[in-house]
Order: structure tokens, then sequence, then C-alpha cells
């Protein structure tokens, strides 16, 4: 089989990047360093419109990484987006966070202001539900980048949603190995029967998993380019990257940090930037070593439908030309 960039799933659309049309999506993170990233390039793309951010515990505890959301809206000047917290833990394990390498606070290096943006009060699975009930059937499109607990939540609490979702574009996983056990990934790991909802519910689900985000290299030609727009989102960008990327080299001995929750927003906003080939993904949830696992099978062996998509490749110079577009862009405001 040949790699092939798929169209952007179903619904109404024809959407072109930069065009006239933006997708509109509801991003779900656990900020954390590279969950900024999404959050700039998702407010900052013109090929997305946020609708709202809403948090899940993950990277570190729910409160830190709502508090992080907040600390990089009042930094961007996303003012207008709902940003609510949703769940405080797995569906059924103890939380884990990750701290080894976004650090105590889920977003260490740079100095955070105090939010000035508000929390909406509702649960952050109230803002998904609402949300997507709220605008056309087929036109919102989420975009999970943290553990899969408010979206398998909001599946479960309102059935209604799931046709009405135009697809489900998540980071995690990977059919090439894990980056927290040997054959998981930290997202998947952190709730992995939320995952088998997700992936198991009849909406379109692709995964940008670490196959495609190991790819997206913050080299220091890079942070230097991001350096160079001179503003205050742009510096903020760079000591994240400066600590993130001193974490990646001591734990995992990375040259340059992997960027990883901006690849599905930009795959969103461009699908010229992010190869896909067709799959079916199962979740492991019993393994003696596998558990977290995201099994990927590309034949369909077993007669399984090839039913979800499966990021193969990045488009790098694309993919940092709209990131560091989007960052210049926020900075205009
Ligand atoms: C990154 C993450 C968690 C653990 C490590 N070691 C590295 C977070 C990132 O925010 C990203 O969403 C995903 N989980 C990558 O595994
Ligand atoms: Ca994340």
């Amino acid at each position: 089989m040949t790699d092939t960039h798929l169209p952007g799933g179903p619904g109404p659309g024809g959407d072109t990047p930069g065009g006239s049309s933006p997708r509109s999506i509801i991003l779900d993170c656990d900020p954390g360093h590279d969950d900024a990233f999404a959050i700039m390039l998702a407010h900052g793309s013109p090929g997305i419109d946020l609708k709202a951010i809403t948090t899940v515990a993950g990277n570190q505890t729910l409160e830190k990484v709502t508090r992080n959301a907040r600390a990089v809206a009042t930094i961007c000047g996303i003012t207008g987006v709902p940003i609510a917290a949703g769940a405080a833990a797995p569906l059924v394990r103890p939380l884990r966070v990750a701290a080894d390498i976004h650090g105590a606070s889920g977003m260490d290096g740079p100095v955070l202001p105090a939010p000035t943006v508000p929390l909406d009060p509702r649960h952050g699975v109230d803002v998904i539900i609402e949300t997507v009930r709220s605008q056309p059937a087929g036109s919102i499109t989420l975009v999970p980048t943290g553990p899969l607990t408010n979206i398998a939540l909001a599946a479960r609490l309102a059935p209604d949603i799931v046709g009405r979702v135009r697809e489900v574009v998540l980071m995690g996983g990977g059919y090439g190995g894990g980056n927290v056990t040997a054959a998981a990934e930290f997202n998947i790991l952190a709730d992995p029967e939320a995952a088998h909802i997700v992936f198991g519910s009849p909406w379109p689900v692709t995964m940008v998993g670490l196959d495609v985000t190991h790819q997206a290299l913050a080299t220091p030609d890079i942070a230097s380019r991001i350096a160079d727009l001179g503003t205050a989102p742009a510096a903020f960008a760079v000591d994240l990257l400066e600590f993130f990327g001193r974490m990646y080299s001591a734990t995992q001995g990375f040259a340059a940090p992997p960027v990883h929750d901006p690849c599905a927003v930009a795959l969103v906003a461009d699908p010229a930037v992010v190869t896909l080939r067709p799959a079916h993904v199962e979740i492991e949830r019993t393994g003696t070593h596998t558990t977290g696992m995201t099994v990927t099978d590309f034949a369909g062996r077993g007669a399984v439908a090839l039913d979800h998509r499966v990021g193969v490749g990045l488009n790098r110079d694309l993919f940092w030309d709209m990131m560091i577009a989007a960052i210049a862009a926020i900075s205009a405001c």
C-alpha cells in the first residue's frame, strides 16, 4: 500500500488552508509545554477557529494544567474562548503525571503570569457537549492532546454528540513503540479505558502518534526563528522549548525536543502536514508488558475494517512554517 494524503474527514468541507473556511475545533489538553504550542497554533492559525479549550489531568494535576492553560491564554491574548476544567482523574486508573518531563508545575521554565482570563464555571465535559450541540452538525472537530478521559465521558454522557462531531484528531499512541514504556505512549497509557471508548465510538478517529510527532523536533534553528519574532509570546515559547529540551535530553537522550501536540492541530488546519494511512487501532488494556499500546493494523488482518486513520509522516518544514506564522500572528494581537 502506498501512503496517501486522505481528505479531511466527512462533513461540510472543502476547506483549503488559509482559505475562507477555517475548521472549528475544541482543544482538549493538559498543558504541558507542547500543549501550550497546540494552544498557540489553534489561536494563531488562519485554518482554525478555536471554539473552546478544555483541560484534563495528565501531564500534571487538573488544577495545575488548568492554571497553565489560562496562563497561556493570558500571554497570548486569547479572550472570549471558554476555558473549562474537565476530569481530575482517569476513568479507572489512578492519576499518573509526567513531572519528569514537564516539571512540578506541568509547564516549568517560563515565568507564568497570574491568569487574567476567566475560568468557565461549567465542567469541561459539559462544555464539549454543549459546544457540539450548539454548532451545526458535522462542524466541530475534537482535538485531544492529553489523556482521553473527557472525550470518553462526553461520548458516554451524550451519545447524540458522537454523530454530530466531524472527527476526532488526537495526539496519542503510535505504532512504532511508546515513550513511557516500550509499548505505550503517555496519553493512551494514562487512560487506556477512555482511549478504548474513543477509538470504539462511531465517529472518525485520526491518530497522530509518536511516529509523526518525533519528527517535530524543535532544533536550534527553529528556536532562533521563534526568538527572532521578538515578542512576549515568542519569548514564552522559547523558554518552554529551553526547559522541554533539557528534560528531553536528560530523560530520553533527544538532541532536540519533539513538540507533539500542535501536530494534531496542524493536520486539522492543513491536511498536507501529516501523511495518513487507513488502519484499525485497538487499545491494549490487559497486557502484562503492553498496556496502553495502540495495536495498529494497516492490513485488515482478521477482516477488521480499516476504520481509523493513522499518521505516518510529517512535512516538517510546513509544520514549523505554520507554527512560527501562528506565533507571529498572536504577537500582532
Ligand atoms: C510528553 C508527554 C508526556 C510524557 C512525556 N515523556 C512526554 C505529553 C505531551 O504533552 C503529549 O501530549 C504526549 N503526552 C506525548 O506522549
Ligand atoms: Ca499533552
